[in-house]
Parts: structure tokens; C-alpha cells; sequence
């Protein structure tokens, strides 16, 4: 695929396991890239059975799987790679676990983080939160158009936005030239995500 990162789904945890396949199913057949299976509350082996199921979904649609946080998840159902926070496990260590051949993803939260990242063994950044947002209410700082601007000068790993993105501010964070979009909201909880994910993607250009 051609850019990865362009329409990045992350999965709602608070959404049951029917809703999530259905969601995941229809925003694929949308034109998501990729998908970020994303659990905070589930126990480990609810994680796998969701991440278990979300990569039979996407098998054969070269959509690769990305698990969040634990990397352990990301293991037992040979994702395509691992979103980590900055408290998860270092990038280091996570690298050496997964191999050289899979996604690695970072959240960064300031600038400090920004500048480190560039010495990390990470494929891509995700910029947090780009917006406030309802769906992660803990966010540390709010990068906003001028804040991802500015970050697209300061490193040269890819970036994908995340936080309050939809419909409404698409075109101005396009025209920053990132690299990708990562969204929640606006592909799960639309009434028709597959709808949604084409809406979102002829946004893109
Ligand atoms: N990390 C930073 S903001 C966020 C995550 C997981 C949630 C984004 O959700 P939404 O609904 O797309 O604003
Ligand atoms: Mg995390």
C-alpha cells in the first residue's frame, strides 16, 4: 500500500465485539489503511480475542494490524505492529521484541518527546492530541494546525494527527502535508462507517 498511515482507524473500546467487526469491516471496504486495535479497560484476554478477530478481518486486504500499548497483544497475534505510549514499554525494547519488520508507533506529547523520537528505532509518529477531544479526555497538550506545522519541520519521521479530527478540519490538516489521519469517532460511531471512511478519504484528496 502506498501510504500506510493515510486513513488510520483505532477501534473504540467501548464498543461490544459485533459492533467493532462491523466497524472495522465497513470502514475497510471505505478505504481505511490501517487499523489500530485499541483496548484500555478489557482484560488481556478479551484484547486478544478482539485483536484475533479484527486480523481475520483484514487478512487479504493488505491492511495491516496494529495493536495498542502491549506488546505482548501484539505477539500472540502476530499483528503487523505496535502503537506505544509514553509509558508502555521503550521503543527500544519493544523493537528487539517484535523485529525489525513490523510497524512501530510512538504517541508523542510535547516537543522534548518530538526531538527523542527522532533517535528511536519507530516507523511513525502519532502526534497527540491534535485537538481536544472527547474520547481521551487525558491528553497532555493540544498541537493544534500551527503545533503539527511546526512538528512536520522538526522531525522526519512520518506523522499521523490524532485527536478531535473529523469532517470539519480534514482540509486544513491536509494542507499541512501530513502523512496520515488517525480517527475514532468520526468512522466508529457514524451510522454508516464505510459511508464515513469514503466521505473522509474524497476530503483528503
Ligand atoms: N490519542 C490521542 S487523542 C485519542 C487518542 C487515542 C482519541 C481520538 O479520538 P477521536 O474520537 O478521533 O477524537
Ligand atoms: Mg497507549
Amino acid at each position: 500500500m502506498s501510504n500506510p498511515y493515510k486513513l488510520y482507524l483505532v477501534t473504540d473500546d467501548q464498543q461490544d465485539l459485533a459492533t467493532l467487526e462491523h466497524v472495522v469491516e465497513q470502514g475497510v471496504a471505505g478505504g481505511v489503511t490501517m487499523v489500530q486495535v485499541r483496548e484500555k479497560h478489557g482484560d488481556v484476554r478479551a484484547f486478544i480475542e478482539r485483536a484475533q478477530r479484527v486480523k481475520a478481518i483484514l487478512s487479504g486486504t493488505g491492511v495491516p494490524l496494529i495493536i495498542n500499548d502491549r506488546v505482548d497483544v501484539a505477539l500472540a497475534v502476530d499483528a503487523g505492529g505496535l502503537h506505544l505510549g509514553q509509558s508502555d514499554m521503550p521503543a527500544e525494547i519493544a523493537r528487539q521484541l517484535i523485529g525489525e519488520d513490523k510497524i512501530l508507533g510512538l504517541s508523542i506529547e510535547n516537543e522534548q518527546q518530538l526531538k527523542e523520537a527522532e533517535h528511536l528505532p519507530i516507523d511513525y509518529i502519532g502526534l497527540s492530541a491534535i485537538f481536544a477531544t472527547p474520547t481521551k479526555t487525558n491528553t497532555k497538550k493540544h498541537w493544534g494546525v500551527e503545533g503539527l506545522k511546526s512538528a512536520l519541520e522538526t522531525t522526519k519521521l512520518p506523522i499521523v494527527g490524532i485527536g478531535g479530527i473529523n469532517e470539519s478540519n480534514i482540509p486544513e490538516l491536509m494542507a499541512t502535508g501530513v502523512h496520515g489521519l488517525a480517527l475514532v469517532s468520526a468512522i466508529c460511531q457514524a451510522d454508516d462507517p464505510k459511508a464515513a471512511a469514503q466521505h473522509l478519504l474524497s476530503l483528503m484528496g
